[in-house]
C-alpha cells in the first residue's frame, strides 16, 4: 500500500479530486471513450465520498470545506486500487490517501508553533508516506510569494523530519481547464509554473532533489470536448463565495488525475497524461 497525502490551500480542489477518483468507476460506464486505467474503491469512506461526488457530478453541488476540527484522527483515509495498462504490462497500485484541510497549508505561512498544525505535519511527514500531492490553484498577484513562503517552510519541515531526500513531491496546478491560465495545454512545468509561479518553482527546485520533484496539471472537471476546449464548468455563488460545478456531466472527462499518483507511487512516469 502506498501512503499519499494531498495538501494545498483552501478551495484548491483537493477533496473534489479525490471524490472524482472515487466516483470514476460508476461514471465511466456512461462515457464512450476507452481508458487504459481502472479505479476501484477499497473502503467504506471512499465509497461514501463517491456518493457525495454523484451529487457534484450529476446535480451540480459542491463539497463542504475540509476542517481541522477534531484533529487528524477524524480525517478518513481514502483507499483505491488503480490499474494502469501499459503497452505490455499492467501496473497495479494500491493507494491510501489522506486529504488535508487547506487551513493547515495556510497556517504554515506564519511559522508560529501550533499544536494542531504540528500534529497534521508530523502525520504528513511520517516515514511510511511515499509522497505528497501539492495542489495549488491561484496565480493572481501575491500568490506566488505566498505559496513560496509556505513551501519553503514545508521543505524545512521535510528536513527536520528526516524526509528531505526520500519524499516524492508532485506539485500540480488544479482546475487547469481554465483557458486563461493555460491556453497551450502542454508542458505544465514550463507553461504554468515558470510563467505563473516562478518563485514557488525556484524554492522547490532549490530544496528538493530533481528525482523527487515533478510538476503536473490537473482538471477534475475537464473541457467539453477535444475540439471544443471551453471549460466543462459553470461558476456559481454559494455561501463560501465562488463555487464551480460541472456544466455537462454527460461528457465529463477529467484531465491529469492519474499520472501524479502513478509517479508518486512507482517513481516512474506514465506514458500519457491520463
Ligand atoms: N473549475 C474547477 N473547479 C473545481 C475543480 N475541482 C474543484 N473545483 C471547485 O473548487 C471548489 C473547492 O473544491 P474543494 O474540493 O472543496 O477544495 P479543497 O481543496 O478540498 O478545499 P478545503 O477542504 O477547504 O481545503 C469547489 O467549488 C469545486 O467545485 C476543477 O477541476 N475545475
Ligand atoms: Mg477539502
Amino acid at each position: 500500500m502506498s501512503n499519499i497525502r494531498v495538501i494545498g490551500p483552501r478551495g484548491s480542489g483537493k477533496t473534489t479530486y479525490l471524490a472524482a477518483l472515487a466516483y470514476w468507476p460508476d461514471k465511466r460506464r456512461l462515457g464512450k471513450k476507452a481508458h487504459h486505467f481502472t479505479i476501484q474503491s477499497l473502503n467504506d469512506e471512499t465509497r461514501e465520498l463517491a456518493e457525495k461526488a454523484e451529487n457534484i457530478i450529476r446535480e451540480g453541488g459542491s463539497l463542504e470545506p475540509t476542517t481541522v476540527a477534531g484533529g487528524i484522527d477524524r480525517l478518513p483515509f481514502y483507499s483505491f486500487r488503480i490499474e494502469v495498462k501499459n503497452l505490455l504490462t499492467i501496473v497495479e497500485m494500491n493507494l491510501a490517501i489522506r486529504d488535508y484541510p487547506g487551513e493547515i497549508f495556510e497556517e504554515l505561512e506564519s511559522g508560529t508553533k501550533n499544536q494542531l498544525t504540528e500534529e497534521f505535519i508530523d502525520e504528513c511527514l511520517m516515514k511510511d508516506v511515499k509522497g505528497c500531492l501539492i495542489l495549488l490553484t491561484e496565480w493572481k498577484k501575491g500568490t506566488d510569494k505566498f505559496y513560496s513562503r509556505v513551501l519553503k517552510r514545508f521543505t524545512d519541515l521535510m528536513d527536520s523530519h528526516d524526509r528531505g531526500n526520500d519524499l516524492r513531491i508532485a506539485v500540480a496546478m488544479s482546475k487547469c481547464e481554465r483557458g486563461e491560465l493555460w491556453p497551450g495545454r502542454l508542458a505544465p512545468e514550463i507553461d504554468l509554473f515558470d510563467v505563473h509561479l516562478p518563485e514557488t518553482k525556484a524554492i522547490l527546485t532549490a530544496k528538493i532533489h530533481p528525482k523527487n520533484l515533478r510538476f503536473y496539471a490537473i482538471s477534475t472537471f475537464g473541457i467539453l470536448q477535444r475540439n471544443d476546449p471551453r471549460p466543462n464548468r459553470v461558476d456559481e455563488w454559494g455561501t463560501n463565495g465562488r463555487n464551480s460545478v460541472l456544466r455537462k456531466p454527460s461528457v465529463w472527462q477529467p484531465y491529469g488525475m492519474i499520472s501524479p499518483l502513478y509517479w508518486l507511487s512507482t517513481g516512474k512516469r506514465m506514458r500519457d497524461d491520463a
